[in-house]
Parts: structure tokens; C-alpha cells; sequence
């Protein structure tokens, strides 16, 4: 184990509270404008721009900065379709029976369905892998920490560079997503998380009319 080693916060920075406020707003409004959307176009993207976004979301936090997670880029066409047929496979089964009657009726207004055309239509397909433990390179395993929270932390971190950057994301759960290891080939201690579908919208996307709960809803201050 080697010894902590220190350097001063040289990174922070601090504003005067009226401008925190304002900061703080503008935030609000810009990440309240990211809607989820499942309507895309095949507009290219240049690779550099998810290139950098994972880099934020690599930046994430983590169970003693074991950084568990490991990123999938699908642009391969070949590989997008054979996710979509998987996908779909599982999804028919999920909307005709496999889904319990109440989370059917939740996903109702949504307008989810079993078709996914999303699937090979965006530019990219981000796979996000938890991993369960590490290897280390004498092939010892190193148990991570708290994996699902420092991996949802990451695609949060993911979802809003996205937005930021200019495009438009999708959070998809095919369910199950055993068949992303095998046809993506990851290994054994890595469980698919979900896959972030990103591009540019289609131009004629939709989005379904619904509500963010209000601050009394959501906090409470003591
Ligand atoms: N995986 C399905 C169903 C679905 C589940 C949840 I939780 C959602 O928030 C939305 C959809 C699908 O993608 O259609």
C-alpha cells in the first residue's frame, strides 16, 4: 500500500454568493431543458465529443477511487444491430407477460414499447459495466466498494456532459442485459448497468408530457 500523498486544493473555486445563486439557477434551468428521448437521428457525431464526456464521467467518485466501471462505445453498425435483435428479444417478453401488471401500467404513459429502432439508428451506443472486483496483474482480485453507487454517480456525470456538450441521451435497461457481455465481450465480473443511447435527436421527436416532483417533495430541511 503506499502512503498517502498530499497537494493543496489548487481546483476550487469560490463566488461570491449572489453569483453562487445565479450559478446555481442557470444550472438548474440548463440540466431541466435535458429531456430523455428515444427518437434519434443517424446524424454522425465526432467521436472527440464522447471522448471527452467520458472523461467527466470518469471523473466521478468512487469506493476509495476504484473507479469501477468500464465504457463500451458502439458505433459499429454490425454491433448496434445484433444489441437491438437482443435487445428486442428481451423486451418482447418483458412488455408480452414477463413484466408484472403495475410496472406495465407505470410504463404506460411513457409509450415505451418492445420495438427499439433507437437501437441502430443513434451514432452511439454507450454500455456502461459495473465491476464487481478488479484484477489486479497478477491476477488477484481486488473487492470494490459501494460499485452501484460510484457507476450511477458516473452516468449522471455522463448524461449531463452529454447534454451540455449538445446532444440528446437515453438511459435504456433492456432487462435482462446478460447478452451485452457476450456480444460485447466483457468479462465475467463486469454486469451491464444500462446502455446510454446518445446523437442528435431525430428532428420530429417527441417526448412524453411529464412532471418533475417540487422541492417540498423531494427535500426536507432540518
Ligand atoms: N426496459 C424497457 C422498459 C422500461 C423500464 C423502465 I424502469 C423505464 O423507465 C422505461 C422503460 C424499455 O426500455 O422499454
Amino acid at each position: 500500500m503506499s502512503p498517502a500523498h498530499f497537494v493543496p486544493l489548487s481546483t476550487y473555486r469560490e463566488y461570491p454568493p449572489d453569483e453562487m445563486l445565479a450559478r446555481a439557477s442557470k444550472w438548474r434551468a440548463e440540466l431541466q431543458r435535458r429531456r430523455t428521448v428515444r427518437a434519434f437521428s443517424d446524424r454522425p457525431v465526432a467521436r472527440q465529443i464522447i471522448e471527452e464526456c467520458l472523461l467527466t464521467a470518469g471523473s466521478a467518485p468512487s469506493g476509495v477511487n476504484l473507479q469501477p466501471w468500464h465504457f463500451v462505445v458502439v458505433s459499429d453498425r454490425g454491433i448496434k444491430r445484433a444489441i437491438r435483435e437482443a435487445a428486442e428479444r428481451e423486451e418482447r417478453a418483458f412488455y408480452r407477460g414477463r413484466a408484472p401488471r403495475e410496472w406495465h401500467d407505470l410504463l404506460e404513459p411513457l409509450g415505451t414499447d418492445e420495438h427499439k429502432p433507437y437501437l441502430d439508428a443513434a451514432p452511439y451506443l454507450i454500455a456502461v459495466f459495473a465491476q464487481t472486483y478488479g484484477i489486479r496483474p497478477d491476477g488477484s482480485k481486488v473487492k470494490h466498494y459501494y460499485v452501484q453507487e460510484s457507476v450511477g454517480i458516473a452516468i449522471g456525470l455522463l448524461i449531463t456532459a452529454l447534454h451540455h456538450a449538445g446532444l440528446a441521451s437515453l438511459t435504456h435497461t433492456p432487462n435482462p442485459m446478460g447478452f451485452l457481455n457476450e456480444l460485447l465481450e466483457r468479462p465475467a465480473q463486469e454486469r451491464a448497468a444500462l446502455i446510454v443511447v446518445t446523437g442528435y435527436p431525430d428532428p420530429g421527436a417527441q417526448v412524453p408530457v411529464i412532471a418533475k416532483k417540487g422541492l417540498t417533495e423531494i427535500a426536507t430541511f432540518r
